[in-house]
C-alpha cells in the first residue's frame, strides 16, 4: 500500500504527539525539532532516543551532531542540515531524510525511510549482539 505525504501527515502528527507525551518527562523535545528525530535507528536497528549524545540512550556527553545542534540554537537550520557532523560523507539532512534542507517544524520529511544517525559515522562496521 502506498500512502502519499498528505495521507500520512495526520498519522505522523499523531505519532509525534504521542511520543512527545511519553518522552516529555525524560527528554527535552529536541527529537521533535529535527526531521525524523523520533525514528532514528542505530546500525543494529534499535531506536536512538539520545540523538545528539554519545550514549544512544541519552544523557552524558554530546556527540558532534549534538554539539552542532546546540550551536544552531537547538533548531533545524539550513547550516546544520548541510553539515556532515559525523564525517561519514552524508549531510545531517541526508541522514535524517531532508536531503534538500527544506523540512519545516511539524512537516513531513521528504524521506521517512533509511534514516541514519547524524552523530555516528556509519562507515565503521558494528557488531550487533541482539
Ligand atoms: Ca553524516
Ligand atoms: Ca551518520
Amino acid at each position: 500500500m502506498h500512502l502519499s505525504n498528505n495521507s500520512i501527515l495526520p498519522v505522523y502528527l499523531l505519532v509525534l504527539a504521542a511520543v512527545g507525551v511519553l518522552v516529555s518527562d525524560a527528554y527535552p523535545p529536541y527529537l521533535l525539532v529535527v526531521p525524523n528525530g523520533l525514528f532514528v535507528r542505530d546500525q543494529c536497528g534499535s531506536i536512538v532516543v539520545g540523538l545528539g549524545h554519545i550514549d544512544p540512550l541519552g544523557g552524558g556527553l554530546n556527540n558532534q551532531f549534538g554539539l552542532d545542534f546546540a550551536a544552531a540554537g537547538h533548531a533545524w537550520t539550513k547550516e546544520l542540515c548541510e553539515k556532515d557532523s559525523d564525517g561519514d560523507g552524508r549531510t545531517n539532512g541526508d541522514e535524517l531524510g531532508d536531503p534538500d534542507c527544506e523540512w519545516m517544524l511539524l512537516g513531513v520529511p521528504s524521506r521517512t525511510e533509511s534514516i541514519t544517525n547524524p552523530g555516528v559515522n556509519n562507515n565503521f562496521p558494528v557488531i550487533c549482539l541482539f
